[in-house]
């Protein structure tokens, strides 16, 4: 490892495997130094509460309540709620637990009141005492949608109810050609201070490919100054929790790292695959790491995180040839050479 440089970093990161990386870079990094960017797409109106199933896990990840075996909601839970629900005859298929039921309460009423997404937000991470800051790509709604042999559906009905059962033919995110990105966003991947942008091992279609569809984010950070690190969330042709390897598979996709990494072509300098992968066949003017990539404990989520920042560090120090960037970029900033 060689020295840390200061700068800020950018996550990009969906629910469960994005939220244990950002966890591991909220444990080696100054709270003001790290900015997590969350996956609206899953977010929907149940029961008539607002919903938002990632920016959830990362607040409940990075305050220490989320529950360790499921990986969204919170520990500890009980669910008087629902089994009071059930009794009635109500919707039971989507499982909101006592304390969880809190938080979109709370939400709901504050965005009732006039607030947009990323002032309660802001308001619910410095409740929970939470350092870094935690942005919603946008404000606006942007549902994702998935595409079926059987029709469209709405995500939750496709990923919750019936289980990610249906085959997957491609995704829409409803709403996101006139989505604006969160006010801090792009001025944060304009910045040249920016240290890097980190995207988490997220499922690419459906948590990652939502925040690039918000106008001006893609490009941004095609066009920013800092090194982009994406971690692969295929380890040996499987994901480690998720639908990524079957929407895959019914996609016509190999199943495997080096797909997730043609995903990105174009967007990112740095792909980390797991070690147990050996060598991924990367497109031209992508570098690649390896490295142990399955969080199974705090430490793997932090030694992951410093394995990343290293890599973009490194990359940073490295001389370029613009015009072999992958990215088509600018040369970077004097002071990041
Ligand atoms: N996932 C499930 O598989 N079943 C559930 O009943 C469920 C409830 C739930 C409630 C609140 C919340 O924040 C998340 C919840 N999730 C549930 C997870 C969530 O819907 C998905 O993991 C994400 O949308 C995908 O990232």
């Amino acid at each position: 490892m060689t020295a840390a440089r200061p700068g800020r970093v950018l996550a990009l990161s969906g629910g469960i495997g994005g939220a244990k990386l950002a966890l591991g870079l909220s444990r080696v990094l100054p709270a003001e130094d790290l900015v997590v960017v969350a996956n609206t797409g899953d977010d929907f109106r149940h029961l008539g509460l607002a919903i938002s199933p990632d920016i959830d896990t990362l607040l409940y990840t990075l305050s220490g309540l989320a529950d360790p075996v499921k990986g969204w909601g919170r520990r500890d839970e009980t669910w008087s709620f629902m089994a009071a629900l059930a009794g009635l005859g109500g919707e039971t298929w989507f499982q909101l637990g006592d304390g969880d039921l809190a938080l979109h309460v709370e939400r709901t009423r504050r965005l009732a009141a006039g607030e947009t997404l990323s002032e309660v937000v802001e308001a619910i991470r410095l409740r929970l005492g939470i350092g870094p800051k935690i942005l919603p790509v946008t404000d606006d709604p942007v549902p994702t949608r998935i595409r079926t042999q059987d029709g469209w559906l709405d995500f939750q009905e496709y990923f919750v109810r019936l289980r990610c059962e249906p085959a997957v033919l491609g995704f829409a995110f409803s709403g996101a050609e006139v989505a604006q990105p969160q006010a801090e966003i792009l001025p944060l991947l304009r910045d040249p201070g920016l240290r890097a942008v980190v995207i988490c091992p997220s499922n690419p279609f459906i948590s990652v490919d939502p925040i690039l569809a918000v106008p001006g984010i893609r490009a941004a950070i095609a066009a920013c100054a800092a090194p982009v690190v994406a971690v692969s969330p295929i380890i040996g042709g499987q994901a480690v929790k998720g639908p990524t390897a079957k929407m895959m598979r019914e996609l016509d996709l190999p199943v495997g790292a080096a797909a997730v990494a043609r995903h990105y072509d174009g967007l990112v300098d740095i792909f980390v695959s797991d070690q147990g992968d050996g060598a991924v066949a990367l497109p031209p003017g992508m570098a690649g790491r390896q490295a142990k990539t399955l969080m199974t404990d705090l430490a793997d989520r932090e030694n992951l995180a410093r394995v990343v920042l290293d890599a973009a560090d490194a990359w940073s120090r490295s001389p370029h040839d613009p015009r072999g960037s992958p990215r088509g970029r600018s040369p970077r900033p004097t002071e990041h050479q």
